[in-house]
């Protein structure tokens, strides 16, 4: 009898262990790069715990401009209102493809480097977005009237070779990201987002799911095997998708992703009724990729979001935080705060004064919620 019992706890024990490695092994724990290096699996491992611990808040350009300002050293609308900055800062590689000095928002890419610097040595994560131009008509990532851009990128392609110059220049500053010790600094890459609308050049009615998937491991591997850069995490970010099957149809495979998003936004003029048809296809959208992060192993986060102008004053407390909590997202991108004239409604976050800024005071005040001093 006795040892039957001890055989028992005995059982018990190792298929104890057993389930431990089977969902330790679930969650990844790896870039998807075999090559990746320390300070990005050190970034893996940072981004994977900030998901258990609670979400960080992340803001596009946060650094560079906000509501009114261009370029003041140290600023950041989220620091003006909560005393500390994004624990994510998004910025956008838009033009850095043609060469330019500065990108489609007039952000210096020397600039840009400098603040990722910062941000890294402030804890912080860094995340790129890139709008890249339309290759074939030479107008902007937004130009979607064709549907052959992708097609004409692929290997074979009439315009493959022009697009390997292109993401050379993006390559070159991917590679010019260095700390003060010159180590390169890991970063998350977002490319080719919102793919399930169509109105970027890459988008579904612009492309086919196989010519997608084609895009993003050309760029993928171009970037690993020709330019030897293995301090990248990619994120893969739809717009809004229905199911997992629609969020996997251009998906482009578990070896080429290391974090599931997708970018939502309040629709409209941001009505009463706005607000909760996002809050249904927010929540839908984080059952799908969490569901899916659970399977795979990848990590679930927000890729780009938010209230234009947040116009409703418990945006952040009332909408956003019930939606995330306990979700084990590991960051909330919030867009830009733009600082142009023409724009004086396109913000994200609110400023110092702005009815909402108790609000997203209250929502960074959560135990739950993170920033970085
Ligand atoms: C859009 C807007 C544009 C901007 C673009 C790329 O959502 O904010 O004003 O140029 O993103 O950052």
């Amino acid at each position: 009898m006795k040892i039957k019992k001890k055989l028992f706890h005995f059982t018990e024990i190792v298929v104890c262990f057993a389930f431990m490695a089977v969902s330790m092994d679930a969650w990844g724990q790896k870039p998807a790069d075999p090559k990746a290096t320390k300070e990005t699996q050190d970034l893996y491992d940072r981004i994977n715990q900030q998901r258990t611990k609670g979400i960080a808040v992340g803001h596009q350009d946060a650094l560079a401009y906000g509501h009114g300002w261009y370029k003041v050293k140290g600023n950041s609308d989220v620091k003006t209102v909560t005393g500390k900055y994004p624990k994510v800062i998004g910025w956008e590689m838009g033009d850095v493809e043609l060469g330019k000095a500065y990108n489609l928002d007039s952000v210096y890419f020397d600039d840009m480097s400098n603040y990722i610097r910062d941000t890294h040595q402030r804890g912080g994560i860094t995340t790129l977005s890139w709008h890249g131009n339309n290759i074939a008509t030479g107008n902007n990532a937004w130009d979607c009237g064709q549907d052959t851009v992708v097609r004409s990128i692929l290997p074979n392609g009439v315009h493959h070779r022009e697009y390997l110059g292109w993401l050379d220049k993006v390559a070159d500053f991917l590679l010019n990201l260095k700390d003060h010790d010159q180590k390169l600094i890991p970063v998350v890459l977002r490319p080719y987002h919102e793919h399930t609308g169509a109105w970027f050049w890459w988008g579904a009615k612009q492309c086919s799911p196989d010519e997608y998937k084609n895009l993003w491991r050309m760029t993928v591997d171009y970037f690993q095997k020709h330019h030897d850069i293995h301090h990248v995490l990619y994120c893969y970010s739809p717009s809004e998708t229905e199911n997992e099957a629609h969020f996997l149809e251009r998906y482009p495979g578990d070896d080429y992703v290391d974090l599931v998003a997708f970018d939502c936004y309040v629709p409209g003029k941001g009505t009463s009724d706005d607000i909760a048809n996002y809050k249904i296809a927010m929540a839908k959208n984080i059952e799908i990729i969490t569901g899916y992060a659970k399977k795979s192993g990848k990590i679930p986060t927000i890729g780009e979001t938010g209230l234009e102008s947040v116009k409703d004053p418990t945006y952040f407390t009332e909408v956003v935080y019930p939606l995330v909590k306990g979700k084990e997202l590991a960051w909330i991108l919030f867009w830009r705060n733009a600082y142009e004239a023409d724009k004086p409604e396109h913000y994200y976050i609110p400023f110092k004064g702005h009815p909402a800024s108790i609000d997203f005071k209250k929502f960074v005040n959560k135990k739950d919620v993170f920033l970085v001093k």
